[in-house]
């Protein structure tokens, strides 16, 4: 007998929070087609199929980073192409942010290679916060761990998503990070959340993980108390000098499968197809969005490495029939 039988399929709209390693187990090893028409009948129950978000990432604080996240071209203790700088100013983060809304971005998402901010860092963050803000653009900043009172700052700023990921499973973790662990990540979510900021949470596919540890990374964003609002998948973007610039590709369809399962734990998330665009074909895109990807980086560049230029996203969307989200608020 089939895998297919023995799960019980998902009341669409009902949102679960008890998935078992052995039931997510099963939906990655379902024959690909079936995997695929699951995810695709979730994701048109609950979003409109043709419609992609985009978000325009910026790195308005790049490098030096004291943390050893092994695939992280910031990190101060790998010899990287990156440098070092301070926090950008408010007129460089505007005219950024100004252009992605003209090019179609709903969202601009600041970035900041800390392992957690100091309260003075904060004091330079949150005028950027509030001026992406004033433009009609939703915000998102991910600047590393922070406590109860900072994510409360980021709150009265105005902050709508904050992006802490937890990159792979907890068995795996690691393997990949020595410099802080996984229950760290999983206080600064809480405090994220407690501040009532959506949570923008996902992980890297591609820096070695068995298929378990994929089940395990989503497993543990589904059966949260509440799912992440934004769920990123990023492909592993292996950068010279890092720890993981030689780590084995990762089979497209292995990904899309990725894809699949986090849509079909979370029906209600975007989900993200985010990091490593720029290696993958249109196809390997397009079998994404099938899968219930709805999300996307939008922009050429992601924080220190490239991203698909604007014209051939615009190309692929209309090949596709995709058109962008609208703003979600104004
Ligand atoms: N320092 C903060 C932190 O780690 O939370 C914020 C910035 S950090 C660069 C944000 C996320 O980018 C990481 O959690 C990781 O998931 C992703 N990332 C970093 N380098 C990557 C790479 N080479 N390929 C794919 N994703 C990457
Ligand atoms: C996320 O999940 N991916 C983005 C964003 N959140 C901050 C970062 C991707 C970084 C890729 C490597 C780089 O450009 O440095
Ligand atoms: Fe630092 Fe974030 Fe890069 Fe890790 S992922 S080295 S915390 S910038």
């Amino acid at each position: 007998m089939h895998a297919t039988t023995s799960i019980a399929p998902e009341l669409n709209n009902h949102l679960r929070h008890d998935w078992t390693l052995k039931e997510v187990r099963l939906l990655f090893e379902l024959p690909f087609n079936e995997l695929l028409f699951r995810a695709q009948g979730t994701h048109r129950s609950n979003f409109n199929p043709n419609e992609v978000q985009l978000s325009t990432l910026l790195n308005i604080k790049s490098g030096g980073c004291p943390e050893d996240c092994a695939y992280c071209p910031q990190s101060a203790r790998f010899d990287t192409d990156v440098t070092a700088t301070p926090v950008l100013d408010l007129d460089a983060v505007l005219s950024a942010a100004r252009a992605a809304k003209s090019a179609g971005a709903t969202r601009f998402c600041m970035g900041a290679a800390w392992r957690s901010p100091k309260d003075r860092d904060l004091d330079k963050v949150i005028p950027l916060i509030e001026g992406v803000r004033e433009l009609g653009l939703e915000t998102c900043v991910t600047l590393g761990m922070l406590n109860n009172a900072q994510t409360r700052r980021l709150a009265d700023a105005g902050l709508d998503y904050y992006n802490h990921n937890l990159d792979t499973s907890p068995e795996f973790y690691g393997e990949i990070i020595t410099t802080r662990t996984y229950e760290d990540r999983l206080d600064t979510l809480e405090n994220v959340r407690d501040a009532n900021i959506k949570v923008c949470c996902g992980g890297i596919v591609g820096l070695g993980e068995s298929t378990d540890d994929r089940a395990e990374l989503l497993r543990t964003l589904a059966n949260m108390p509440s799912h992440p609002e934004s769920v990123p998948i990023n492909l592993l973007v292996r950068v010279e000098g890092t720890p993981l610039a030689e780590a084995g590709a990762v089979h497209p369809f292995d990904f899309v499968r990725t894809i699949a399962v986090a849509r079909i734990l979370m029906p209600e998330s975007w989900v993200r197809l985010s990091a490593g665009r720029s290696a993958m074909t249109d196809e390997l895109q397009a079998l994404c969005f099938f899968a219930g990807a709805n999300s996307m980086f939008y922009g050429e560049e992601l924080l220190t490495t490239e991203n698909p230029l604007v014209a051939a996203d615009q190309e692929l969307f209309s090949r596709l029939g995709i058109s962008a989200t609208q703003a979600l608020h104004s």
